[in-house]
C-alpha cells in the first residue's frame, strides 16, 4: 500500500507520494542525456551531469491507492522513482515500507565512523539473522548508487581488510563530490522473513556519518538537521575518555597513555558541554529551541570505546557480559535496565551528576548504553593498526530504539523464542 509521505534516505527531505518524480533508465531512450542539476548539486559535482530523462509527477496515475508504474513519455519504457529534491532513486522499502531513520550523532572522535562500520557488518552477518530478518544494501538499477560498494570502499576495506582505524570524517566537502564519498548515506533495507501469520515488515535504515558539531557548511548543517528531525531515534555517542576522571583512572591503572582518545588537537571537551551542544542541535532540528518542552524522540546515550575503559569497571557488572538480545531473539528489557542503572551509577562516581540532571531536564525518553566497536584487547596501536573487530554490545542502542518504535517484541524474562516481532 502506498503511503502518503515518507523521508528521502539520501537528503532527508519529507516527500509526499504525489511529489515523486520518475527517471527513465533505458539506454536507448532519446532523452537519456538530460542535464540533471538537482542530482549534480546533491553530489557536489563541479559540472552538471547528464542523466536519464525525468518524468514529472503530474503524469502519475493511481489505481485503488496503489501507484501504477510510470512509463517514460519519450520511449515508453518503465521508470524508477526518484526524490523530487535530490533526484536520487528511492528504494521500494522507503516508498512502501515504514520509515525508520535512526540517526547516529556525536562529536569529533567519539567513534561514529567505527561504530557505523561495525554495526552494519554485525547487522548483516549476525543481528538481522537472529531476528529472522535480512539486511540488504540498496542498489540503484540506474547505476548511480550501490550501498554495498560504498560501504566496502569507504569503510569495510580499511577496518576489516587493512585492519586500520578510519581517517577523520571530513565535513567541509559536499556529499560525494571532490572524491569524498563519506557524506553519502549508507542506505539499507531491513526486511523480516515472513512470519506464520504472513506478515512481512520492511523498512529502510539509513546511516549518515556526520560530525554533529561541525556546522561550517550550511548545506551540510541543514542536512544534519533534517536527518535528526525525521529520525525515529537518536544514538548519541559519547567518548568516555573525555571524562577527566575516567582518563586519569584508566591511565593510572594501565600505566600507559590511552591511544583511543581524540586526535583533534588533543582538546578534550567535557561530556556535559558536548551534551549541551547536541541538545541545542536536536532542539533546533525539531523547532524546539528556546522552548521548555522536552525532546520526544527516544535517545540512546551510548558511551563508546568500552574496551578502553574496562580496566576500571567492576567485573561483575552486566555491562561486562555479552549482549543477550540476539541469543534471546528478542529485546531483553531487564538487561537494558541493568545496563542503564549501572551506567548511571558509574557516571555519578565519575563526577557526572550534572550530565544526568541535564539529560533528565531535556529528554522525555532516554537510556544509557556502553559499547565497544573494536572489542576487548583491541586498542589501536601507535600506527592505528587493529585486529579484526570483535565488538561488544554494539547492537544494544539500535535494538532498544527499534523496540521503542514497536519493531521488536520485548521478552522481559528473556524467553520468547518464537515470534520475536509485533507491529
Ligand atoms: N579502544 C577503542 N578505540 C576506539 C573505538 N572506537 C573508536 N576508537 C578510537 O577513536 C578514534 C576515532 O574513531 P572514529 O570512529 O573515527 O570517530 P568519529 O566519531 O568518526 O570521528 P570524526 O570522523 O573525526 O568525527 C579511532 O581512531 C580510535 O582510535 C573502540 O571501540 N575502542
Ligand atoms: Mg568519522
Ligand atoms: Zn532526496
Ligand atoms: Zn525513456
Amino acid at each position: 500500500m502506498a503511503k502518503l509521505s515518507f523521508t528521502c534516505p539520501f537528503c532527508f527531505e519529507r516527500i509526499k507520494s504525489d511529489e515523486i518524480e520518475y527517471r527513465c533508465h533505458n539506454g536507448w531512450c532519446p532523452g537519456k542525456e538530460e542535464e540533471d542539476a538537482k542530482y549534480s548539486e546533491y553530489i557536489g559535482a563541479g559540472a552538471t551531469l547528464k542523466l536519464g530523462h525525468v518524468v514529472q509527477s503530474q503524469t502519475r496515475r493511481i489505481s485503488l491507492g496503489v501507484p501504477k508504474p510510470v512509463m517514460c513519455d519519450k520511449c515508453g519504457q518503465p521508470t524508477l522513482r526518484i526524490c523530487p529534491h535530490c533526484h536520487n532513486t528511492l528504494p521500494d522499502s522507503t516508498v512502501l515500507g515504514a520509515d525508520n531513520i535512526i540517526s547516529i550523532i556525536g562529536t569529533r572522535s567519539a567513534g561514529k565512523s567505527l561504530y557505523i562500520t561495525v554495526l552494519i557488518n554485525e547487522l548483516m552477518t549476525r543481528i538481522a539473522p537472529a531476528f529472522d530478518a535480512s539486511m540488504q544494501g540498496f542498489v540503484d538499477m540506474s547505476g548511480l548508487y550501490d550501498a554495498n560498494k560504498l560501504y566496502r570502499d569507504t569503510k569495510y576495506s580499511t577496518l576489516y581488510d587493512k585492519q586500520e582505524t578510519l581517517p577523520q570524517t571530513m565535513m567541509n566537502q559536499r556529499m560525494r563530490g571532490a572524491g569524498d564519498q563519506d557524506k553519502t548515506p549508507l542506505v539499507y533495507r531491513f526486511a523480516y522473513v515472513q512470519d506464520r501469520l504472513g506478515r512481512k515488515d520492511d523498512f529502510t535504515l539509513a546511516f549518515f556519518d556526520s560530525a554533529g558539531e561541525d556546522q561550517q557548511d550550511a548545506h551540510m548543517a541543514a542536512t544534519v538537521m533534517r536527518y535528526i528531525a525525521h529520525s525515529k531515534g537518536v544514538i548519541f555517542l559519547l567518548d568516555p575518555l573525555q571524562i577527566p576522571e575516567v582518563l586519569e583512572q584508566v591511565e593510572s591503572v594501565t600505566g600507559k597513555k590511552s591511544t583511543s582518545t581524540g586526535t583533534d588537537g588533543g582538546v578534550n571537551v567535557a561530556p556535559n558541554v558536548v551534551l549541551a551542544n547536541m541538545t541545542a542541535l536536536i532542539r533546533q532540528s525539531l523547532g524546539l529551541e528556546g522552548k521548555r518542552k522536552k525532546i520526544g524522540i527516544p535517545v540512546a546515550v551510548a558511551f563508546s570505546k568500552f574496551d578502553a575503559v574496562q580496566p576500571i569497571i567492576p567485573g561483575q557488572l552486566t555491562l561486562q557480559q555479552t549482549s543477550p538480545h540476539c541469543d534471546s531473539r528478542a529485546f531483553v528489557q531487564s538487561d537494558a535496565q541493568n545496563v542503564d542503572a549501572e551506567m548511571r551509577s558509574l557516571l555519578q562516581s565519575w563526577g557526572q551528576q550534572s550530565l544526568l540532571t541535564q539529560i533528565d531536564l531535556d529528554y522525555k525518553n532516554f537510556a544509557f548504553f556502553a559499547l565497544s566497536s573494536l572489542g576487548f584487547g583491541n586498542e589501536p596501536d601507535s600506527g592505528q593498526k587493529i585486529k579484526r573487530p570483535a565488538p561488544h554490545r554494539v547492537e544494544d542502542p539500535l535494538l532498544w530504539l527499534m523496540s521503542e518504535n514497536n519493531l521488536l517484541s520485548n521478552a522481559s524474562n528473556g524467553s520468547n523464542p518464537l515470534s520475536a516481532f509485533r507491529r
